[in-house]
């Protein structure tokens, strides 16, 4: 096991992965940026090194400041959390090449499934149902033209490094596809420098349902159940929750075994997930593999028992699993909400600044996972997550219960919140029906 670990993040999830140190007993260093000099973690960490100022390409983007706090402080290994640098194939690589471990999947890996087409032909290879499209990339308007026509519209057009939603068209016929061709190519060039675009069938208002997987260097690979992330806004998760109200015990075999297949084709090493289009008809597609650690793990954590964050380590230390798929199962019921410090009444605009009060539920079945207390500045700097609400219990109705309960004792004063949102959505009768698909918020909830 590794003595002493760099944490290149901030925030809840620099807290969540020094809290799995500690109880390893693996030294930490946290860095952080001027922006964050009276952050939580720094006072749970062992050690703190500044690395810049507040805009993240000159702070927890800044891979030489990172590389050079990591030799000064002497650790074995970097945790890269979520966002930043976490799905950096180049950052992994310099890592490796500085004799420090890249908490996360090798260098190759992350740049294969990082570009969409590519992991799409790899998901085909391995017999994982991938939505119809092109063969590989889309070189021009007159081949986007002819793919289009030969699978029918209405199609999507994606960019092969895009994520978040970005460099993505939709196209309900001829002439808006020769036009999201480009629009989608431009985007992407300007987002991701790379132009290269795909296509595939466009599915209507699909659920989106994530599978969690693990795997070690010696061939162990397990999945952790599912995630059903589709209640979404413009492609930022709000709530997550496990198990996904449409997903059979049938489906869940052949989606995780579908996971498997994907992250064995894929060499995964380290925590991933695999993610799904589901349909109406219980079709389900897969549409890319996320190369790191997610906000959402703390559901697969609840429902399983299992710290994903000491699984991580554990595994960048070379580590086996030491356990196989009969060994995991997941109890009850568990929701999660993510607290935005953004004002639903202004179209989610960021609401940075002081928190006065911050008292968070508690009670039975409830965790709260969250770098915030009562006079903490929140920067306007970074995203606007205040935390994560869970709750986990025995069945979906009473986990909902718990999450009436405890976001109604969540007092947030300051900052607006989506606390009001949250509350409204987790009593919407789709919601409590289990019939929310990703097409829910732009329904019910884009005024
Ligand atoms: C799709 C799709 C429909 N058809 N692909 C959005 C982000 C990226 N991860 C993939 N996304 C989608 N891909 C095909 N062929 C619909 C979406 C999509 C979506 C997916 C998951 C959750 C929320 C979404 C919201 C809008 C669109």
């Amino acid at each position: 096991m590794f003595r002493r670990i760099l944490v290149a993040n901030r925030g809840e999830i620099a807290q969540r992965i020094i809290r799995a140190c500690r109880e390893l007993g693996v030294e930490t260093v946290a860095v952080y940026s001027e922006a964050d000099a009276d952050a939580l973690y720094l006072r749970q960490a062992d050690e703190t090194i500044c690395i810049g100022p507040a805009p993240g390409a000159q702070s927890y983007l800044n891979i030489p400041a990172i590389i050079s706090a990591a030799e000064v402080a002497d650790v074995e290994a970097i945790h890269p959390g979520y966002g930043f640098l976490a799905e950096n194939a180049h950052f992994a690589e310099v890592c490796q090449s500085c004799k420090i471990h890249f908490i996360g999947p090798d260098p190759a890996t992350i740049q294969s499934v990082g570009n969409k087409a590519n992991a799409r032909e790899m998901a085909l290879s391995a017999e994982v149902p991938v939505v119809p499209g092109s063969d590989g990339a889309v070189d021009d308007e007159r081949e986007a033209v002819r793919v289009a026509g030969k699978l029918g519209y209405p199609v999507m057009v994606k960019a092969a490094s895009g994520g978040g939603g970005r460099g993505m068209r939709v196209a309900r016929n001829e002439p808006s596809l020769v036009s999201g061709f480009h629009a989608a190519r431009s985007e992407a060039q300007a987002a991701f420098g790379d132009a290269t675009v795909y296509i595939e069938k466009f599915v209507e208002n699909p659920r989106h349902v994530e599978m969690q997987i693990l795997g070690d260097r010696a061939g162990g690979i397990v999945f952790l159940g599912e995630r059903d992330c589709s209640v979404q806004r413009r492609h930022q998760k709000l709530i997550e929750e496990t198990p996904s109200p449409s997903v059979t015990p049938k489906l869940r075999a052949e989606m995780g075994a579908a996971a498997v297949r994907m992250a064995r084709a894929a060499d995964y090493h380290n925590a991933g997930t695999v993610e799904f289009l589901l349909d109406s008809q219980g079709d389900f597609y897969f549409i890319e593999v996320n190369a790191r650690i997610q906000v959402e793990h703390t559901v697969t954590e609840m429902a399983t028992g299992i710290d994903l964050i000491k699984e991580q380590i554990r595994l960048a230390a070379g580590e086996e699993l030491g356990y196989s798929q009969a060994d995991i199962s997941c109890r009850g019921h568990v929701i999660e909400c993510r607290i935005n410090a953004e004002d639903p009444e202004r179209n989610f605009q960021p609401s940075p600044g002081l928190i006065e009060t911050f008292v968070p539920p508690g009670g039975p079945g409830v965790r709260v996972d969250s770098h915030c207390f009562s006079g903490y500045r929140i920067p306007p700097n970074y995203d606007s997550m205040i935390g994560k609400l869970l709750v986990h219990r025995d069945t979906r109705e009473q986990a909902v219960a718990t999450m009436q309960r405890a976001l109604s004792e969540f007092i947030i004063e300051g900052p607006k919140t989506t606390l009001s949102v949250l509350q409204a959505i987790i009593s919407h009768s789709d919601f409590l029906a289990g019939e929310h698909d990703t097409g829910f918020m732009e329904r019910y909830f884009s005024q």
